[in-house]
C-alpha cells in the first residue's frame, strides 16, 4: 500500500485504535474495580458504567498529549462561551471518535453482553435548550477533529432541560436530574476554584501617579468549580476539554455565620449561592430579564475569564499579545458581560489605560447572533446591573458614552441615530441592551445563514452596519457528520462507504461522488431498502413507547423542533385536518398513506405552544381512532424530543417540515440533518433553506410560500387574514373545527383563542396567507412519491449535495475569518 504524504488535515480513514491494552481486558477490570461488580450481578446500567470508564480512560491519554501540544506550540486557543451545550449521550460517540467501536462490538458479541441495552443507560446529558446549544456541541466535535486548540467553557447545570411527558394531551415537566447516577465522562477539579463577586460597592482612590482608580468591595463571593470533560475528535488525534463550572459557596460565607454561631444560617446561605448552577432557564423564546440568569452568565464568564488569564499568564506578561494567543467567541449575548468584565480586569486589576484595555478587549471577542426576534433579544434593566454589578454598569456607561461620542462625530445632529444605537435603551425604564454591547465590543459579529445576516444587515443591525462597515458576516451553521450520519444512520453511512470510500466522515464535500448513483437503479434499491428499516425500527419504537400502531409503508412526514408559533407546527396541523377532510369526503380514492410525527418541547411559560401540543395530541386522538381513516393517516406526538429521540427518528424521514415564516428561522439545523438522512424538504424560502436549495438544486426541495419581500410587502400592506379564510372553503372547513370544538368535545372552547389570534387576532406569521401554496406542494409530494424511483432519486441528491453543512466546514470559516487560529495536530506516527 503507498504510504500517506504528511497532512496537515485529519486523515480520512476510520479511525482505529492503537492502545494496548485489550479493550476487554480493560472493561473487565472496570467492571469490578470502579463499579464493584461481577458478571453475575451487573445490571445494564453497571455495564455502561463499565463500558463508559474504559472508553474514558482510552480519551485521557491521548488528552493530556493534546494538552501539552498546545502548550508546546504556544498556539493561539479559542474559547468557545456559551451558556448551553447540548451534547447528547457520549459512549457510542466516544468509542467511535476513538476507534474502539467494532472491537467493542465484537467484544459484545462474544460475551453475551447487551450493548444496545448498556447504552439505553446513558442519560442524554441536555444542558441547552435547542439550535444554539446543540450547534455548540457540533462544533466542539468539529474543532477537535480539526486540531484546533479549544475550550468549551459554560456552566455544570445539576439540572438540564427539562423531561417532557405527555399528561391527557399537555405537557407536563419534571426535572432532569441527570447526574444522579454519577458523571463517568467528567473530571471534578476541585483545586481548579475561582471566587466570583457579586452585589458590594464601589470605593474609589487617587493612585500615587495620580490616575483614578477603582476598587469593588463588600461583594458576596460564590466559588466556581471547574469539571472537565475530555472531547475527542474524530480519528482520536485530539482530544479538547469542555470546562464546566458549578457554584461552591466560599469558605467566607460559612464563616461570617460560623463565628456568629448561626449553624443554620451558614447552611441554608450556602444552599443559596449553590443554587447558581442549578438549573438551565428552559425558555428561549422570551429574555425575561431574571436575576439569577444574569447571576449565571456572570458566574460562568467570570471563572472562565480568570481560568483563561491564569493560562496566558503562565507563558506571557504582557496583556498586548492577548489578541494574538487568543480569540473569545461569543454563543449569542449570553456571556457577553465578558466584554465590561475583561475590561474591569485590565483596568482595575492590571492598571492598564482605557485605550490600551479597550483595544485588547475588541481584538479578542466576536460575537454570534441566532435570532432576529425581539422578545428573544437580551435587555437588563439597569437599575439590576447597579446592584449586583455596580462596576460593570460604571463599565458599560464609559463604553457607550465613548461609542456615541465616535457616532456623534461621524453623524453630527442625528439624535433619532444616537438613540437606536444606544447600548442603554432609554424608553423601556432604562435596559442595556446586550446585542448592542455585543456588537461594540466585538472585532467580527455573524449571523448564522446567508439571509440572517442579510437581514442583521438591514434591519435590526442596520445603523452598526453603517457605522462599522464589514464587522456583520455571515459564516452559515452546519452539523457534525459523525453523530448526525455516521453514528445515527449506520444502514445509509455503511451504503455510502460501500461507494464511494469513507472519506466523507472528515470530507464531506465528498458527498457529492454520489450524484452519479442517483440514477442508478441498484443503488436506488439500496438506498430505499436503507430507508425501509430505519421506518421499521422507528414504527417499533412508536408501538412499544405510545402504542401507535403505524404504517411503515406510509410516507413518514416529520416535523421536530421547539414548539414556536413562529416555525408554525400549527401550519403542518391545519394540513393534518385538510387529509382528514379529504378522506372522510371521499373515503375510497386512493391516496399516499401519510403519518405525519410531531416532536418538541415548548417552553414552561409558554401557554399558547403549550396549547398547541395539546391540540395535535387531540388532533391525534380522533384521527388515529376513526375506522373511516384507517392507515391512510396518522398522527404521532414523540414526547420528550432530545439529541438520543433525534437520532432515533431523522434516519426513518421521508419529508422533513421546515416551514417557519419567511425571515424568522435564523437558520435551523435541524434540516440539515434530515436532508443528510435523505429526507425531502418541504420548506419556505428562510434560513439555511435557502443554501439547501441552492446545493441540492431546486427541482429536488418543495419551496412553498411567502418569501421575505413577499412578506414584509403584505404586512406593510395591511393584511387581512379574513380575505384568505374567506378565501379558500377547506382553509374555513379546518378552522371552524378546531374553533368550535371537533376535537374538543370535552371542552368545546378549548382551542378557540388559537383560531382568534389567527382570524381577529392577526395571524402574526401569517399561516392563513401560506396556506393555500403548502397544501398544493404536499399534494406535489404525494405524487412524487408514487414513483419510487424518482423520489430516491431526489433523496439521493440530496444526501450528495449536503457537504457545505459540515460544522468542519463552519468551523474552518470561523478559524480563518475570525479567531486567525491554526490546527496544531499531532505528528503522523
Ligand atoms: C434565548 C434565551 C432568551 C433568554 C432566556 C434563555 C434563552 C436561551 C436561549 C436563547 C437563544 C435562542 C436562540 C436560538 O436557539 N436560536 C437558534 O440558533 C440556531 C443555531 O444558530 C439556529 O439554527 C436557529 O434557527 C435559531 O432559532
Amino acid at each position: 500500500m503507498a504510504k500517506k504524504p504528511a497532512t496537515t488535515e485529519p486523515s480520512p480513514q476510520p479511525a482505529k485504535s492503537t492502545d494496548s491494552v485489550p479493550f476487554c481486558q480493560a472493561l473487565a477490570n472496570h467492571l469490578t474495580y470502579s463499579v464493584g461488580k461481577d458478571h453475575y450481578t451487573a445490571t445494564p446500567r453497571d455495564w455502561f458504567f463499565a463500558l463508559a470508564h474504559t472508553t474514558r480512560d482510552q480519551m485521557t491519554a491521548r488528552w493530556m498529549e493534546t494538552m501539552r501540544r498546545y502548550y508546546e506550540a504556544d498556539a493561539k486557543r479559542i474559547y468557545y462561551m456559551s451558556m448551553e451545550f447540548l451534547i447528547g449521550r457520549t459512549l457510542t460517540n466516544s468509542l467511535m471518535n476513538m476507534g474502539h467501536y467494532d472491537e467493542c462490538l465484537k467484544m459484545a458479541a462474544e460475551a453475551g453482553l447487551d450493548l444496545e441495552q448498556a447504552r439505553a443507560m446513558e442519560p442524554d446529558a441536555a444542558l441547552g435548550n435547542g439550535g444554539l446549544g446543540r450547534l455548540a456541541a457540533c462544533f466542539l466535535d468539529s474543532m477537535a477533529t480539526l486540531g484546533l486548540p479549544s475550550y468549551g467553557y459554560g456552566i455544570r447545570y445539576e439540572y438540564g432541560m427539562f423531561n417532557q411527558r405527555i399528561e391527557n394531551g399537555w405537557q407536563v415537566e419534571h426535572p432532569d436530574s441527570w447526574l444522579r447516577y454519577g458523571n463517568p465522562w467528567e473530571f471534578p477539579r476541585p483545586e481548579v476554584l475561582y471566587p466570583v463577586k457579586f452585589y458590594g460597592r464601589l470605593v474609589e482612590y487617587t493612585s500615587e501617579a495620580g490616575s483614578l482608580r477603582h476598587h469593588w468591595v463588600d461583594t458576596e463571593d460564590v466559588m466556581a468549580m471547574a469539571y472537565d470533560t475530555p472531547i475527542p475528535g474524530y480519528g482520536g488525534k485530539s482530544v479538547n476539554n469542555m470546562r464546566l463550572w458549578a457554584a461552591k459557596s466560599s469558605r467566607d460565607f460559612d464563616l461570617k455565620y460560623f463565628n456568629e454561631g448561626n449553624y443554620i444560617k451558614a447552611v441554608e446561605d450556602k444552599n443559596e449561592s449553590e443554587n447558581l448552577s442549578k438549573v438551565l432557564y428552559p425558555d428561549d423564546t422570551t429574555a425575561m430579564g431574571r436575576e439569577l440568569r444574569l447571576k449565571q452568565q456572570y458566574f460562568f464568564v467570570s471563572a472562565s475569564l480568570q481560568d483563561m488569564l491564569y493560562r496566558f499568564n503562565k507563558f506571557h506578561k504582557n496583556f498586548d499579545e492577548l489578541p494574538d494567543k487568543v480569540a473569545m467567541q461569543l454563543n449569542d449575548t449570553h456571556p457577553s458581560i465578558a466584554i465590561p468584565e475583561l475590561m474591569r480586569i485590565l483596568l482595575d486589576l492590571n492598571h492598564l489605560d482605557w485605550d490600551r484595555a479597550w483595544d485588547i478587549v475588541t481584538r479578542t471577542f466576536s460575537y454570534t447572533n441566532h435570532t432576529l426576534m425581539p422578545e428573544a433579544l437580551e435587555t437588563w434593566p439597569v437599575s439590576l446591573l447597579e446592584k449586583t454589578l455596580p462596576r460593570h454598569l460604571q463599565i458599560i456607561y464609559e463604553i457607550n458614552h465613548l461609542f456615541l461620542n465616535d457616532v456623534r462625530h461621524q453623524n453630527p445632529g442625528d439624535t433619532e441615530l444616537l438613540k437606536r444605537i444606544s447600548i442603554i435603551d432609554e424608553d423601556n425604564g432604562r435596559r442595556i441592551r446586550m446585542a448592542h454591547l455585543a456588537i461594540v465590543g466585538s472585532h467580527q459579529v455573524n449571523g448564522v445563514a446567508q439571509i440572517h445576516t442579510e437581514l442583521m444587515r438591514q434591519t435590526i443591525f442596520a445603523d452598526f452596519d453603517r457605522f462599522y462597515p464589514g464587522k456583520i458576516i455571515n459564516i452559515t451553521n452546519g452539523i457534525t457528520p459523525r453523530r448526525w450520519l455516521n453514528q445515527a444512520n449506520p444502514g445509509l453511512a455503511g451504503l455510502i462507504t460501500e461507494h464511494i470510500g469513507d472519506g466523507w466522515i472528515t470530507h464531506l464535500d465528498q458527498l457529492s461522488k454520489l450524484n452519479k448513483f442517483a440514477t442508478d437503479k441498484a443503488f436506488q434499491g439500496k438506498f430505499l431498502r436503507v430507508k425501509q428499516a430505519n421506518k421499521e425500527s422507528l414504527a417499533k419504537v412508536i408501538e412499544e413507547k405510545l402504542g401507535i400502531k403505524i404504517n411503515p409503508a406510509s410516507l413518514f412526514d416529520v416535523q421536530i423542533k421547539r414548539m414556536h408559533e413562529y416555525k408554525r407546527q400549527l401550519l403542518n396541523l391545519f394540513h393534518v385536518v385538510t387529509l382528514y377532510n379529504r378522506i372522510r369526503a371521499n373515503p375510497g380514492e386512493n391516496r399516499v398513506p401519510r403519518t405525519v410525527i410531531f416532536s418538541g418541547k415548548a417552553a414552561p411559560g409558554y401557554a399558547r405552544a403549550k396549547l398547541i401540543i395539546k391540540l395535535i395530541n387531540d388532533v391525534a386522538d380522533i384521527v388515529n381512532h376513526d375506522p373511516v381513516i384507517g392507515d391512510q393517516l396518522k398522527v404521532v406526538y414523540i414526547p420528550n424530543y432530545d439529541v438520543t429521540t433525534a437520532a432515533e427518528i431523522i434516519p426513518a424521514a421521508d419529508l422533513s417540515e421546515q416551514i417557519s415564516t419567511a425571515g424568522t428561522e435564523a437558520s435551523g439545523t435541524g434540516n440539515m440533518k434530515l436532508a443528510l438522512n435523505g429526507a425531502l424538504t418541504i420548506g419556505t424560502l428562510d434560513g439555511a433553506n435557502i443554501e439547501i436549495r441552492d446545493e441540492v438544486g431546486t427541482d429536488n426541495i418543495f419551496i412553498f410560500g411567502l418569501n421575505t419581500a413577499e412578506v414584509a410587502e403584505i404586512t406593510s400592506k395591511g393584511y387581512n387574514p379574513w380575505d384568505y379564510y374567506h378565501g379558500n372553503q377547506e382553509l374555513r372547513q379546518v378552522l371552524d373545527m378546531i374553533g368550535s370544538g371537533y376535537f374538543s368535545p370535552d371542552e368545546p372552547e378549548r382551542f378557540r383563542p388559537v383560531i382568534d389570534s389567527l382570524t381577529a387576532g392577526g395571524d402574526q406569521y401569517l399561516l392563513l396567507a401560506d396556506y393555500t401554496d403548502y397544501i398544493a406542494c404536499q399534494e406535489k409530494i404525494d405524487a412524487l412519491y408514487r414513483n419510487p424511483a424518482e423520489w430516491a432519486r431526489k433523496a439521493i441528491l440530496n444526501v450528495a449535495g449536503m457537504g457545505k453543512f459540515s460544522s468542519d466546514r463552519t468551523i474552518r470559516e470561523y478559524a480563518e475569518n475570525i479567531w486567525g487560529v491554526k490546527s496544531v495536530l499531532r505528528p503522523e506516527v
